[in-house]
């Protein structure tokens, strides 16, 4: 089993094997890698037979195979609830907050899209609001415990935090975020040096 950008293996206890690729760690453009991923992405993720990729599907794998209860509900309506958290993250969210990713970490003074990072940091600030709201009525987005649908959120939150940018204040994303960091999972997982 391998994986990057998630923290979904271990909050299962599960055993696995990383293998670090993307970005300074290569390996995703080798043919090898390719047959696995044509994205040339990562995560990828190696179950036995089952070849996966898509962050979110493989979220959603592991939880609905290895997941019990509260992290994989069985009720469809409990699922759901968790469900939606993760499309809205990359759907809604992903757009601008790679905006303010990539404009402040990946790109130089000369290559900044200095109006890209504004609207993107604006965006964000209105859009943090909603699991801010959620966030003030239950602990985890999931609901009373960690869940699947934190996972995705979870790991754009580490950015969000850590980033040198102006952030509006959030406190009970800024309260979640810190239950977050108490979980080795998520400190080996996730808190991985932004670049
Ligand atoms: N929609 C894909 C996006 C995959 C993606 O863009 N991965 C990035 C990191 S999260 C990546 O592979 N970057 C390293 C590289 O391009 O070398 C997913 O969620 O799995």
């Amino acid at each position: 089993m391998s994986a990057r950008c998630s923290g979904a293996p271990r909050s299962l206890g599960l055993t696995f094997e990383r293998v670090d690729a993307g970005g300074i760690f290569g390996i995703v453009d080798t043919d090898e890698y390719r047959a696995l991923n044509p994205n040339g992405r990562v995560p990828t993720l190696q179950d036995g037979d089952v070849t996966l990729w898509e962050s979110n599907t493989i979220v959603r794998y592991l939880a609905r195979k290895y997941g019990s209860e509260p992290f994989a509900p069985a009720a469809p309506e409990a699922w759901a609830q968790a469900d939606k958290w993760m499309d809205w993250t990359a759907t809604t969210l992903g757009g601008p907050f790679r905006d303010v990713f990539w404009n402040t970490l990946r790109m130089t003074p000369e290559t900044r899209d200095e109006k890209a990072l504004v609207s993107g940091l604006a965006a964000c600030g209105e859009l943090l609001a909603i699991p801010e709201a959620q966030l003030g009525k239950t602990p985890f987005l999931s609901g009373d415990d960690l869940g699947f649908g934190d996972i995705p959120l979870g790991c754009v939150a580490y950015g969000w935090f850590e980033m040198p940018i102006a952030r509006p204040e959030f406190p009970n994303l800024a309260a979640w975020y810190e239950r977050l960091k108490q979980r080795p999972a998520y400190r080996s997982g996730v808190m991985t040096p932004l670049t």
